[in-house]
């Protein structure tokens, strides 16, 4: 039988774990990134693990998400970072040097290799058929300290393209469509690789806007090809000899197959507040908007800024929208420079800020009062972009463009002749914001700022454990709801206890001061809990407040794993399990149960009712939630 592009990267990689669907797999990992908001916390890891240089082919520390700087902790953390590499061996990306997954996509990326990101959207290098994966920072700081890594095998669904994309419809209504489809959860413990006569139509570029938002299914990963489309894309980087084909068998096999026809696609926007809430822009035609914002990781590239660069040219934007542009790395931005389409841009009135992730994750922009947004991003969350009552809208750069000349949502086939933006034979290359790992790192001094605190620990589990349900919340919970970021929180990111008491402000202000009351206790969620980003902080913050376990009708797998690494117990709740907010919650013989891999029984005291969760971890997980975190086992010496 033949193999798959998953089943292929992962055989070559295997440490230990057979390749049967939902077995845990322990991986060796090639290449890692961190970026500065999970990278404080991934170094500080990485130290206490006592390795002193980094043991993976490559790994980059980049800084894209923390770049307001209001105060001295960005900038600290920053210092901390750029010393930090130096010394442990990491290439460090300087601020202004571009987004993490773009930049890793343009000068980092290998086809075939590993990769694992303390960020969610790590799978956007599956554009150059390299198996990209988000975890949390500790998996990262182990991975960089050569332990394996540790996933579930997925089973695997072929994305079957045919036909080729219409005028102005976009990579971006690929990933929307397939959205529409599979919803928010429809990923979970698969990778999506994408096949079939249509792939040969998309650039490197275009597959990453698919890649990169396949997180938004909660998907482990997506991977494309690495055919002659990405040669050509690895050439035009000078990184040609990087390249290597790697295609799936042609008898491999998938556990299904989702047929898409590129050609019957049209553009699509995802409404409020969820990314899989799609509908055709047209339907939305009329749409008030008082924002647009273009960029992020899911399109930012030459591509997209060149068609917005094109779609505004002679114009001036909608005397009610605020137009920001945010190129996904200084490459881009330097080509937009030369070509002369930056200043298309700004003379059109775009705001343009910098290489960064900026209002993707609230740092900046914060739309009006109840004012639309519509963003070319990948999460439209509510709250997420600093403004609560904001309706948030997604879609690719060709309706974000046309609409923010328009004011209104518009579908941008009613412009007319479409744009064609050629792929560049040669993309301007200067790696001088890329600074290499110090060869004499004892010589290097790691600069630790006042905002760089310890990373709390957890004693070993305990056998009996009681506690007050702090929270009862629905399905599909972000990490964003659990651990908001923002300009006013993420500088606070390597500062654990200041950061603890926005847990869940957004779904309730009183939750931080009710755990250190009531000393802690249990958090209660529907389907898909903690769906969303990478941020071990959505699991370390609710540790610090003695939060003890989740119980949750089932798991986004990063948060899972983070949960797990953090000695927080992840329980399975049944379906219509006895429990409210306020109810005291105990259960005993936890460490049997944790070791046997059996059932727990769990007393409401309150009501007098008793119920059974399971734990659904593995025995090396029980083995970390027993040890009270993955942190005490790895010093311990035990993987
Ligand atoms: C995000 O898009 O939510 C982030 C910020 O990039 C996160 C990482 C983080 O919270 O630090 C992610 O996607 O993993
Ligand atoms: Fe940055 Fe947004 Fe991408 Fe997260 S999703 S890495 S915040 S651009």
């Amino acid at each position: 039988m033949g193999l798959n592009l998953t089943q292929k990267i992962i055989r070559d990689r295997l440490v230990s774990g057979e390749m049967k669907p939902g077995e845990e797999l322990a991986l060796r990992i090639d290449q890692t990134l961190t970026q500065d908001v999970t990278g404080t916390m991934a170094f500080l890891q990485f130290e206490a693990l006592g390795v002193p240089r980094v043991r993976t082919k490559l790994s980059v520390s980049y800084v894209d998400h923390n770049m307001l700087q209001t105060g001295y902790e960005g900038a600290d953390d920053h210092r901390y970072l750029q010393t930090a590499a130096a010394k442990y061996g990491a290439y460090f990306s300087r601020p202004g040097n571009g987004i993490c997954h773009q930049v890793h996509l343009e000068r980092f990326g290998v086809p075939g290799q590993t990769l694992i990101g303390s960020d969610s959207h790590t799978p956007t290098c599956g554009a150059l058929g390299m198996l990209g994966m988000g975890a949390g920072g500790l998996d990262v700081a182990a991975a960089m300290a050569g332990h394996p890594f540790y996933v579930a095998m997925p089973t695997v669904t072929l994305v079957r393209l045919t036909g080729e994309l219409g005028p102005w419809v976009s990579a971006k209504d690929v990933i929307l469509e397939v959205l529409r489809r599979l919803s928010v959860k429809g990923g979970v413990g698969r990778v999506m690789e994408y096949d079939g006569p249509g792939t040969a139509s998309l650039s490197v570029p275009e597959r990453a806007t698919i890649t990169n938002m396949g997180t938004e299914l909660g998907a482990t990963s997506s991977l494309f090809p690495a055919d002659s489309r990405t040669q050509q894309f690895l050439r035009a980087q000078s990184r040609g000899d990087v390249w290597a084909e790697l295609t799936a068998d042609a008898d491999a096999e998938y556990s299904d197959v989702l047929e898409i026809d590129l050609g019957a696609l049209e553009p699509l926007v995802a409404q409020p507040y969820s990314p899989d809430n799609v509908v055709p822009a047209a339907e939305l035609a009329g749409t008030g908007l008082t924002q647009v914002c273009i960029g992020s990781c899911t399109n930012s590239s030459y591509r997209d800024m060149m068609t917005v660069a094109a779609i505004l040219e002679g114009k001036t934007v909608h005397p009610e929208v605020s137009l920001t542009i945010s190129p996904g790395s200084r490459q881009v931005l330097q080509m937009l420079a030369d070509s002369g389409a930056l200043a298309k841009l700004i003379a059109a009135g775009a705001r343009l800020l910098e290489a960064s992730c900026g209002p993707c994750i609230g740092m900046g922009q914060a739309p009006p009062s109840g004012g639309a947004t519509l963003r070319s991003f990948n999460r439209n969350f509510q709250g997420r972009c600093g403004t609560k009552d904001a309706p948030t809208y997604l879609a690719g750069a060709e309706v974000c463009g046309a609409s923010a000349v328009a004011g209104e949502i518009v579908d941008p086939r009613t412009l007319g002749e479409p744009i064609a933006v050629a792929e560049p034979e040669a993309f301007i290359i200067d790696d001088a914001m890329v600074v290499p790992p110090s060869e004499d790192p004892d010589s290097v001094e790691v600069v630790r700022g006042p905002n760089i605190a310890a990373v709390p620990m957890r004693g070993p589990l305990a056998d009996h454990i009681r506690g007050t349900v702090l929270l009862v919340a629905g399905d599909n919970v972000t990490t964003d709801d659990i651990m908001p970021a923002g300009a006013k929180i993420l500088p606070l990111r390597s500062n654990i206890p200041a950061i603890s008491q926005y847990v869940f402000s957004r779904l309730d202000s009183a939750f931080a001061e009710r755990a250190r009351r009531e000393g802690g206790g249990f958090i209660v969620g529907g389907a898909n809990y903690g769906q969303g980003s990478s941020r071990e902080h959505a699991a370390l913050a609710p540790m610090a407040l003695g939060v003890q376990a989740v119980f949750a009708r089932s798991f986004a797998r990063i948060h899972h794993a983070n949960l797990v690494n953090f000695g927080i117990l992840p329980l399975q709740l049944p379906e219509r399990a006895p429990v409210g907010q306020g109810d005291e919650l105990e259960m005993s013989g936890l460490r049997a149960a944790l070791e046997a891999g059996g059932p727990l029984s769990v007393r409401n005291v309150t009501t007098g009712k008793t119920f059974e969760v399971t734990t659904e971890v593995t025995p090396r997980q029980s083995q970390i939630l027993l040890a009270g975190g993955l942190l005490n086992l790895l010093r311990e010496g035990r993987p």
